[in-house]
Parts: structure tokens; C-alpha cells; sequence
């Protein structure tokens, strides 16, 4: 047995987070406690009934601090508080408590890459080069060529510092992690929060923290403007050096279950081995991006068909990658990505099985499931006619800036309508009603006119639903140590419609068959697989219905 798994997972002490399971909420369009038309703590409060009965362990809460909202609140401007929108700290503290005594955690979102424009620390470095903080932040006198995540130059201009400042995102300047006043300024607010009674974060883009000093001019790849300064800033020099020193100036003090989570887009399954390695004490898993990169081309607008293949391949390399030393966190979607269901499954005919199929795919594997809201409902993507209907940054920047370069309105339309983060930022469905159960005011982005029939309430009492299916498969972690802590091998690796795969345990084994396709699938000599207890799906025999999804228990 691998080294970090001695120990079978237990629902608390040493590797809890094993056997637990994420939900995450984007406090905006989650449930709306004051009619406003904008999510609220009121309304996380208010739902917990639904994380309990779903059985989720832990809630993570994207940013809920005070911000200038730029980036949706990821553009933090107080670490220390609660932004009137969200409601008030007090509010927060109730949640914590509220969560405790269902037995569930709370995780905080930490964005500690770089701070909003309008926080105090950037506004002091701003004041002048003798200012206390003038070293917080990245200056120089000449910007390199570097791109911004969100299109445009990653530098701006600031009158009072006679000097550029970088920003990896708009109107977000990156703090200066080579500093150590500012890396003990990012841990006190750690502190600061787990002193509040807080299990953990999730931590923004923590894989960008460490910079190449020398902010090296970036390759500039064809029919770009700026540098991809990838290179230089993801899994940067210092940053495993800078994730073990957090680990000790802040999580070593706690004696407590506490459950840290690295957003690390673009890294690598070396890297991820590293950041997750329980004897390196950096962090408990990442949240990588390779799996749901398989539709991207040279970048995400530049939108590709669904591989099986390349999705394959990319989840077998990460739990192979993670078998013998680190963990791996599950997840489709996120307030970042285009409902799974649309993407890589069937949102028409085909969109309760295909969303039964993604859920079992994932929560089989080996790893801490995330849950996004709405995945448990099989939300879909949204019908975008216009430009108007986008509020995201990253999407609204990308058109303006594809429109100058004179690409075809169509095309760009058709990348914003299968990419846009918006996709995942619709209001949760919670029933039929006109506002979809989210607020009784006017949304501050549109509901999906779908919400009539992909609701909460019309799937609450249905066995057959997507709702009870994710039910189904959580309760199966809770109480099936193969789920936990079974071995992972691919079976029938280069099948054109299916993903099967095994999970071996002393205890048993679980073998799950995915049909990903709209037709039906042989089995062939997969058929032999076939034995045992049906704990997943309903099918039976050699041939696979388009969509169906099965597990067996021997
Ligand atoms: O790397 C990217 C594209 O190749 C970006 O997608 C980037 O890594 C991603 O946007 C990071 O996301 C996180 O930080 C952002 C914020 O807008 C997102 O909502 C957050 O999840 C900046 O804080």
C-alpha cells in the first residue's frame, strides 16, 4: 500500500478529506437571501438543507471579501471582512457555526497571487517609490512583452510611481511573493480566517505565486499580440519553496482537520506529485486543468471537437501520476468552465443520462470529488445571442479584442457561447418559478429559460434523476472503501465510444463502463466484466445504450 495510504480514510484525523466530498458555491448565483438579485450568505444559510441531504462534506465559497468586483470579487480589496453585497461578517461566522453543526466544513477561497488595484497595499506602492510597500507589488520601468490572462498587456502605467506595474490579470496587480514582508502578510490573513473557525482554502492560481525575477521577455506564438509568459510564471522557481514555508508559518499551528486545496491551471502531473506529496507538506491536491482543456486548441477560444482519447489518456496520467505518492481532486466544472454536460456530454435528448455518466466517471476515480452548483442538476450552458448578454471580464475583453483583429462576429459569438465562464454563472435552478427559486428580484445575470424543467424540485423526489444519482454516488464514497482507496487501471484503453476502468481494493472491486457516445457500444470482450452486483445503472448484457453508464461490485 502506497506510503501517504496506511491508514484507511476516516471521516476525520489524518487524510480525511479522502473520503469527503467538495461542494462548491459562487456566493453570486447561488441562492439570493435578500431579493436584491444578487446571491447572499441569507441564501447560502438558507440552503444548507440541500448540502445536507446531497451528503457533501465540505463547502467552499468563492470570494465573498470586500471588492471593487472587477473579476466577480477574485479581485480582492480586503482580505479582512465581508463585502456588503455577500452580507457581513457576522453573517460568515454563522455560516462556519451553522456548517459545524451539520458536521460539514467550510473552505475559504484565498487569492493571494495578487490583490484588486483598489486594496490599500497596492494603493500605498502606488504613492510614491519611497513608499513603505513600494516592493509589494511587481514595478518596472519598461514592461516586458507580456500578455495578461484576460487579453491585452499584462502592464499598466501608474502617474504616481512613474513605473509599470505587472498584472497577470486586469485590474489586478501580481504581489511580489520574493518579498517576505508580503509572504507573512498572506499568512497572517490565513491565520486570521482559521482563527475564525475555518477548515481551509482553496488557493487561487497559487501556482503563479513565484515569478522568474528577471520577468524574461515571453515567446509570442502566431496571430498574437503579446508574450505567453507561461513559461515564466507557472510552477515558478520558489514556488514549492514558498508552499512549504505557508505550511509552516501557518498550517503546522493548527491542530485541527483542515483541508488545503492549490488551483494550479496549466501544471503537470511531475509538478502535481510535488505540490501534493504528504512527506513535502505543501498542499493536500490541485486542482489541475488538463481534463478540461481536451475541447481547447492553441487557447480556449480556438474551441475544439470532444476527444474520448485525449480525456482518457489525460485522467489515466493523473491517477497513475498520483498512485504512490499524493491525491487527486475531481472536478468538472467550476464557476470557470462551461457546464460539463453541454461540452462533453449531450444537452439535448441525451442530457440526464450523459450528465449520470460524467457524475460516475468522476467520482469513481480516485480522488476528492468537487461538486459545482448545479452539476448535481445537470445545468447546461446558456443559450448567449448577444455580446450584451456576457458580464464576465475575461469574456467581454476577448470579444472586443477578437472584433479590432477583425475576426468574423459569428465565430467569436460561437467560441463566447461554448467557452464563456458565464456558462457557469447562472443563477442555480432551484425550481420553476420565475426566478428559478434564486431570487425574487430581477438576476443579475439570466437564469436559463431551461430552469422550467432542470430544477431542484423536479428532481428531488425522483429516483431516476440526475439529483439522486449524485445522491447515489456520494453515499457510495461514504461507505465503499474501494471508492476511497481502490487502485486505478484503465481497461479497453483505446475503445472509440467507451471509458471503463477498474478500482481494486482488499475489500473488493468496482469495475465502472461509460458509453460517451450518442450510439450504442459493444462491449466486446469487456463483457466479461460484467459480473457481480449492479451498484450503478440499470443495464444489463453485452451491448451499451448511447449514454449509459454501469458499475459492478465483485
Ligand atoms: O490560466 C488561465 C487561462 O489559461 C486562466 O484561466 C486562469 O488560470 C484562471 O482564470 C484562474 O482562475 C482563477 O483566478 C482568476 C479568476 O478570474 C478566476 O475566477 C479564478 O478561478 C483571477 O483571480
Amino acid at each position: 500500500m502506497p506510503s501517504n495510504l496506511t491508514e484507511p480514510a476516516g471521516r476525520t484525523g489524518p487524510g480525511w478529506w479522502r473520503s469527503a466530498v467538495v461542494y462548491q458555491v459562487y456566493p453570486r448565483s447561488f441562492a439570493d437571501g435578500n431579493g436584491d438579485g444578487v446571491g447572499d450568505l441569507r441564501g447560502i444559510r438558507d440552503r444548507l438543507d440541500h448540502l445536507e441531504w446531497l451528503g457533501v462534506d465540505v463547502l467552499w465559497i468563492s470570494p465573498v471579501y470586500p471588492s471593487p468586483m472587477a473579476d466577480n470579487g477574485y479581485d480582492v480589496s480586503d482580505y479582512h471582512d465581508v463585502d456588503p453585497t455577500y452580507g457581513t461578517l457576522a453573517e460568515l461566522d454563522a455560516l462556519i457555526a451553522e456548517l459545524h453543526e451539520r458536521g460539514m466544513k467550510l473552505v475559504m477561497d484565498l487569492v493571494a497571487n495578487h490583490t484588486s488595484d483598489e486594496h490599500p497595499w497596492f494603493v500605498d506602492s502606488t504613492m510614491s517609490p519611497e513608499s513603505p510597500k513600494r516592493d509589494w507589488y511587481w514595478w518596472r520601468e519598461e514592461p516586458n512583452n507580456w500578455g495578461s490572462f484576460f487579453s491585452g498587456p499584462a502592464w499598466t502605467y501608474s502617474e504616481g510611481r512613474a513605473a509599470y506595474y505587472l498584472h497577470l490579470f486586469r485590474k489586478q496587480p501580481d504581489l511580489n511573493w520574493e518579498n517576505p514582508e508580503v509572504r507573512q502578510a498572506v499568512y497572517e490573513v490565513m491565520r486570521w480566517w482559521l482563527d475564525r473557525g475555518v477548515d481551509g482554502f482553496r488557493m487561487d492560481v497559487v501556482n503563479l505565486i513565484s515569478k522568474d525575477p528577471e520577468l524574461p521577455e515571453a515567446p509570442v506564438l502566431p496571430g498574437q499580440r503579446y508574450g505567453n509568459m507561461r513559461g515564466s510564471v507557472i510552477d515558478g522557481p520558489r514556488v514549492h519553496e514558498f508552499l512549504a514555508e505557508m505550511h509552516r508559518e501557518v498550517f503546522d499551528r493548527y491542530d485541527r482537520d483542515l483541508l488545503l486545496v492549490g488551483e494550479t491551471g496549466e501544471t503537470t502531473v511531475e509538478e502535481g506529485r510535488k505540490y501534493t506529496d504528504p512527506a513535502r507538506r505543501e498542499l493536500d491536491m490541485v486542482l489541475h486543468y488538463e481534463h478540461v482543456e481536451i475541447d481547447h486548441g492553441t487557447f480556449k477560444w480556438d474551441v475544439r471537437p470532444f476527444d474520448l482519447g485525449r480525456l482518457r489518456d489525460r485522467f489515466a496520467a493523473w491517477q497513475e501520476g498520483l498512485a504512490d505518492v499524493g491525491w487527486n481532486s475531481l472536478y468538472w466544472d467550476n464557476h470557470d468552465q462551461p457546464r460539463v454536460v453541454s461540452r462533453y456530454g449531450n444537452d439535448g435528448r441525451w442530457r440526464t443520462e450523459s450528465a449520470k455518466l460524467l457524475a460516475t466517471v468522476l467520482h469513481l476515480q480516485r480522488g476528492t470529488p468537487f461538486v459545482y452548483q448545479g452539476d448535481e442538476i445537470g445545468m447546461t450552458n446558456f443559450p448567449f445571442a448577444s455580446i450584451d448578454e456576457f458580464d464576465d471580464v475575461e469574456a467581454v475583453n476577448y470579444y472586443h479584442e477578437a472584433i479590432a483583429a477583425g475576426h468574423d462576429h459569428e465565430d467569436v459569438m460561437r467560441s463566447l457561447r461554448a467557452m464563456s465562464r458565464d456558462n457557469g454563472r447562472t443563477p442555480m435552478q432551484w425550481d420553476a418559478s420565475p426566478g428559478a427559486g434564486f431570487t425574487t428580484g430581477k438576476p443579475w445575470l439570466a437564469v436559463n429559460p431551461n430552469h422550467t424543467e432542470i430544477n431542484v424540485a423536479a428532481q428531488r423526489e425522483d429516483p431516476d434523476s440526475v439529483l439522486s444519482h449524485y445522491r447515489r454516488l456520494i453515499r457510495l464514497r461514504h461507505e465503499d472503501p474501494v471508492v476511497v482507496d481502490g487502485d486505478f487501471s484503465l481497461l479497453a484503453e483505446s475503445h472509440p465510444q467507451l471509458f471503463a476502468f477498474r478500482r481494486r481494493h482488499e475489500s473488493g472491486q468496482l469495475t465502472v463502463l461509460a458509453n460517451f457516445s450518442g450510439t450504442e457500444a459493444d462491449l466486446g470482450e469487456l463483457v466479461e466484466e460484467c459480473r457481480g452486483e449492479l451498484v450503478v445503472g440499470s443495464g444489463r448484457g453485452p451491448v451499451m445504450a448511447p449514454w449509459e453508464s454501469r458499475v459492478y461490485r465483485r
